[in-house]
């Protein structure tokens, strides 16, 4: 296992690569380059830069989170064939830069959503909420504009303002696609991409939808383990596989999340995974909390063991973190309370080495 840490870059993200490096048995980044939008080509020398800019604060960049799907991919519009294209090129030049695996995901129009971004809670800290009776009250539109506010003038992965300019027509033009075509459009798409990525060694892992489940009738496909079983379907490959994200599938409290990282690693297809939990309040109704079990729903020994058993070898990361100590920064994205996850994460991983090899 390699624990690394998201990072957006520098002048995106407020966290200085060297205090990353400080964070105990911190190996490396999951990275980005935020300064392209959805369907353009990553080109060489930006992708060198970020590489050797990790490299030289004594860390790596063997992950890549996330080269986002143009949404004409999703829709099935006839200009994805451009967009498949430009996705490979995309890859072929990772790839030569040493990126072993890429964090993408297959959501319609938002990435994950949230109804709050800084939620206080008793102790005085605040964290990511949602509450699904607040979506019944809001249009698409409100929501990205209530993002955007709360985002304290940091874009967010997803909320791009350019990817939502064509909001009201993009809602129109998924108002034809049902569950069924958006996989469709799925399948195609990792027609387009699977054999670039096994030819290249890259590893593809999709993220799951971010509450999991239906938003807006937004055709959603990857909320729990049978759309992932539909997913794995889709096209037989190690390289189709999947970035497990706990707190995202954890937020339905159907969703077995420890059997299901067992299961897709048993299966070869975990192939990166975040670690994080999450706090019910109600139905369809939490918020994030802390990484430790004890401060939330899921079983993060549990999640862990799994991890373990089936896929030592994967990057794996803390996720969204609360902000804590007067950390003020990117929702979702602080230093201090994702560096307590990764050092409580690696602590379980530490005992449950030693457990087993004793
Ligand atoms: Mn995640």
């Amino acid at each position: 296992m390699k624990m690394t840490f998201r990072w957006y870059g520098e002048g995106f993200d407020p966290i200085p690569l060297q205090y990353i490096k400080q964070i105990p048995e911190m190996t490396g980044i999951m990275g980005v380059l935020n300064q392209y939008q959805a369907g353009e080509v990553w080109e060489e020398a930006e992708i060198k830069k970020l590489v050797d800019q990790v490299n030289a604060a004594g860390l790596e960049c063997e992950v890549i989170e996330s080269v986002n799907v143009h949404e004409d991919i999703k829709m099935g519009l006839p200009s994805r064939d451009q967009y498949i294209e430009n996705y490979n090129k995309t890859l072929e030049n990772l790839a030569k830069y040493g990126i072993k695996t890429v964090v993408y995901n297959f959501m319609p129009v938002f990435d994950w959503l949230r109804t709050e971004l800084a939620h206080e809670t008793e102790d005085g800290s605040n964290c990511l909420y949602y509450d699904h009776a607040d979506v019944e009250g809001m249009t698409p539109r409100d929501i990205v504009e209530l993002t955007a506010k709360e985002s304290g003038g940091l874009t967010l992965p997803g909320w791009e303002p350019e990817r939502l300019e064509r909001l009201d027509e993009v809602m129109a033009l998924y108002e034809e696609i049902d569950h069924a075509k958006m996989r469709d459009n799925y399948r195609y798409f990792l027609e387009g991409i699977i054999p670039t990525a096994e030819k290249v060694g890259i590893k593809m892992a999709c993220h799951p939808d971010d509450p999991a489940w239906d938003l807006f009738g937004l055709p959603r496909i990857y909320r729990n383990r049978d759309d992932m079983d539909k997913i794995a379907k889709l096209y037989d490959s190690q390289y189709n596989g999947f970035c497990i994200c706990a707190g995202s599938l954890g937020s339905n409290p159907e969703n077995d999340v420890p059997a299901i990282f067992r299961e897709f690693g048993e299966r070869g297809l975990l192939n990166a995974a975040h670690v994080r939990n999450v706090k019910y309040l109600s139905e369809k109704k939490f918020h994030e909390a802390p990484h430790p079990s004890s401060t939330g729903e899921l079983d993060m020994h549990a999640i862990m063991e799994a991890i373990y058993d089936t896929s030592p070898d994967i990057h794996i990361r803390p996720d969204h973190g609360r902000m804590i100590w007067g950390e003020t920064g990117r929702p979702g994205y602080p230093l201090y309370d994702r560096a307590l996850g990764a050092v409580y994460l690696g602590g379980l991983w530490e005992s449950i080495t030693k457990f087993k090899n004793r």
